[in-house]
């Protein structure tokens, strides 16, 4: 597309949008302004630095598509290069088995601050806030159970990782002058039939509060929850309803993973709910395939039904984006790119919804008029406003990436072993 086309097309869909009450200008802004996180895990199939085995504890990549991240620099190449495909600012997402290690071999309950140093300075030199997690699966102590363990040693090796993590946290967090926001989701769970649901729930929310003891401005720490994992297919510790019950009491952010609910459940009307009674959300947006299967995220219905309930509560600015999935198949930079755009898209269409009359006719009780503007906006020409954004922000507009995309597979991913 040239020059001349997006912004012709942009200036029509700009005037057809003000027709119904929408400002495009506005969400342009809005949309620029929200940052996403990037989860690093996406280079390399989430495999890390600390081990270099392949990832274990109720997760799985499948697919071996060649040009995998194997080291600290590759991975950071990787970012670099995706960061000039996306309109916008951005945020990267990493896991505590992504720390700087220097050779040395440092275990989880002893990694610090040091570890992630180059990490801190890298971002700054990128332009990058940094996120983080702790890193609880494809360990020896990993087992089926980690902050839930009844086991004190093993708890306590847990408990350790996950507060130190909190402070490097707080540390990236302090160095960037904004919160970084540290994930906790832990694999724990069973296979097969438990008689002692309970009594793991209880140790896990005991485990937890003790973690989050420690006050730490310069971090926030969410929790996530999860419908079930690989191998530990019969119980949950972190189900829905037990960190519902969490976030909620302890006022701490709750993770939703657009993966982790059963396939016909409507996650998008979870938004409203939990945000009468927790602060904030951490969003991972994914996309399961009859399962949580972590498949590259795209625009489709339930995506999309997702940010506009964010939007229409107006609570974009409660809810961190970040995407999580890990498809090993295809082009892993491709898919960084269609997941994150694809994220983009979704926000920017909510935000182009001609909220202010459907509540107008919904006010009103006219029903019909509802549907039929909701079915209408569907095809306003919200590809011209979106394309125009890529133009305005100097990155690839339209399927301009997949030539990028080909052309560093070429140069870089293709030559890697
Ligand atoms: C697992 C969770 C979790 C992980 C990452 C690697 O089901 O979704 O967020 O994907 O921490
Ligand atoms: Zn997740």
């Amino acid at each position: 597309m040239n020059e001349q086309q997006i912004l012709k097309a942009y200036e029509i869909a700009k005037e057809r949008y003000a027709a119904i009450g929408v400002d495009t200008d506005k969400a342009i802004a809005e949309l620029e302004k929200q940052q996403i996180s990037l989860h690093c895990w996406q280079t390399d199939d989430v495999v890390g630095f600390e081990s270099k085995k392949e990832v274990s504890g109720g997760i799985r990549t499948t697919g071996h598509y060649p040009g995998r991240a194997n080291n600290i620099d590759e991975v950071r190449a990787d970012l670099e290069f995706v960061k000039t495909l996306l309109a916008g600012n951005h945020r990267v997402n990493l896991h505590a088995i992504y720390a700087d290690y220097g050779g040395k071999a440092i275990d989880r309950d002893q990694i610090g601050v040091e570890q992630f140093q180059s990490w801190i300075e890298w971002a700054k030199e990128n332009n990058l806030k940094l996120d983080f997690n702790s890193t609880s699966f494809s360990h020896p102590k990993s087992g089926s159970l980690s902050l839930a363990n009844p086991d004190p040693a093993i708890r306590e090796f847990w408990i350790e990782h996950t507060k130190r993590c909190r402070r490097i946290a707080d540390a990236m967090g302090k160095a960037q002058g904004d919160p970084c926001i540290m994930n906790i989701w832990v694999h724990d769970g069973q296979k097969d039939l438990t008689v002692n649901r309970l009594k793991y729930r209880q140790i896990l929310s005991d485990s937890l509060d003790e973690i989050l003891k420690e006050d730490l401005p310069g971090m926030k720490s969410c929790v996530e929850a999860k419908l079930f994992g690989i191998g530990l297919e019969s119980y949950t510790v972190g189900s829905m309803d037990f960190f519902e019950g969490y976030c909620a009491t302890r006022k701490v952010m709750y993770t939703l993973d657009t993966g982790h609910y059963e396939p016909t459940e409507n996650v998008a009307d979870k938004v409203s709910a939990l945000l009468l009674y927790v602060p904030e959300l951490m969003l991972h947006v994914s996309r399961p395939v009859r399962w949580d299967s972590d498949h590259v995220t795209i625009m489709n219905d339930p995506t999309l039904d997702f940010f506009k309930e964010l939007v229409r509560a107006d609570a974009l600015h409660r809810a961190h984006v970040g995407l999580d999935y890990f498809d090993a198949s295809i082009n892993r930079i491709g898919a960084y790119i269609i997941g994150a755009r694809a994220t983009q898209k979704c926000i920017l269409s909510a935000l182009l919804e001609p909220l202010a009359k459907l509540r107008e006719y919904e006010a009103n009780g006219q029903g019909f008029e509802r549907l039929a503007l909701l079915e209408e906006a569907k095809t306003l020409p919200f590809g011209a406003v979106y394309d125009y954004i890529n133009y305005k922000n100097n990155v690839p507009v339209g399927e301009e990436f997949i030539g990028c995309i080909e052309q560093y597979e070429k140069d870089v991913t293709s030559k890697r072993c």
